[in-house]
């Protein structure tokens, strides 16, 4: 949906300042995706940064490559304020002022749907795609940058953290297609970049997350799972809200459990839902109820409640959306 990938590498060849803003609460492959696509750009002689208002998760740290940029205001104009894995002005939450920077506006997304509350002069989004790094992979390809060990693992992580180690449904043979060209690249090892992002986690993380899958809550004979995971148990921890990554997708591995739900609390009052299905179910309908918004399998919600209400809410949502398949 909207502008053609080449058209869009054609628009970028003509520019030389592009920022990039991957969205808040940054994923593997916002960020990966991102910093991909700016090394690319910097290697055929674009000025490029990837636009943050946050800390980088720990285990995506060798994501940074020295891309990352906080503070833009010696910068009077970009060219281009592009946004990646994501559309609309509250997925850049706190980097409004320098969205505005850009003379023109892009959006290259693989979320089913645009917002319209952002202008963009050009925008694509394919929602059969797994990753947007694949996207990204194949825009660099169309600017005729060389994809680098660098490119090459950031373009990894970004597949495997948004295809759960190619284990969710929206794996293609485009995602397998293009991690296998990766592997053509000198000292490429998918190990070792699978190893920084899921094998650094502290005994304390392994702990919360302990506690949180010790007290899952079952509805619907088993089909319906709901976590909930407390500013005092991560205090108890000495844990971040980050890492909860995760916790959701085991969860999933539960034998006979269709939607699981993992409530976050996030400030009093402030709850983020994760939702996952397995086969059949829709949960982008339930995160849509609630203001949210995703894929059919994977979607979220926030809701400006305590995790009690929330799960409140929530409960004959989860049971109907895991009763009616999809
Ligand atoms: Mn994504």
């Amino acid at each position: 949906m909207g502008d053609s990938l080449r058209n869009i590498a054609n628009t970028i060849k003509d520019l030389d300042s592009i920022l990039i803003f991957p969205h808040i609460n940054m994923d593997g492959d916002s960020l990966g995706a991102s910093t991909a696509l700016c090394l690319a750009l910097r290697s055929i002689g674009k000025k490029s940064y990837v636009m943050l208002d946050e800390e980088i998760p720990e285990n995506l740290d060798f994501l940074e490559c020295g891309c990352s940029i906080y503070d833009v205001d010696s910068y009077d104009r970009f060219d281009l304020s592009l946004q990646i894995d994501s559309s609309g002005m509250n997925r850049i939450l706190g980097r409004e002022a320098a969205w505005e920077k850009g003379k023109i506006k892009g959006c290259i997304d693989h979320h089913p749907t645009v917002k319209q509350d952002v202008y963009y002069d050009f925008y694509l989004t394919e929602p059969e795609t797994a990753a947007t790094g694949e996207i990204i992979y194949r825009l660099i390809k169309y600017l005729g940058a060389e994809i680098t060990l660098d490119i090459a693992n950031c373009i990894f992580a970004a597949i495997v953290t948004d295809t759960g180690n190619f284990q969710y449904s929206n794996t293609t043979r485009q995602t397998h297609e293009i991690t296998a060209e990766l592997y053509d690249i000198k000292d490429f090892n998918a190990k070792i970049v699978s190893a920084l992002i899921y094998e650094r986690r502290s005994k304390d993380s392994i702990m919360m997350e302990g506690e949180v899958l010790s007290n899952l809550e079952f509805f619907s004979e088993g089909k319906v799972a709901i976590g909930t995971l407390t500013q005092d148990i991560l205090t108890k921890y000495g844990c971040m809200m980050n890492e909860s990554e995760g916790i959701v997708q085991r969860i999933m591995t539960i034998e006979g459990v269709e939607v699981g739900c993992l409530i976050k609390e996030d400030d009093s009052n402030l709850v983020r839902v994760s939702l996952r299905a397995k086969h059949k179910a829709n949960v982008a309908v339930v995160a849509t109820k609630f203001g949210g918004g995703g894929h059919l399998r994977a979607a979220g919600c926030t809701m400006y409640i305590s995790p009690q209400e929330a799960k409140k809410h929530l409960i004959p949502e989860l049971i109907q959306a895991a009763e009616t398949y999809v």
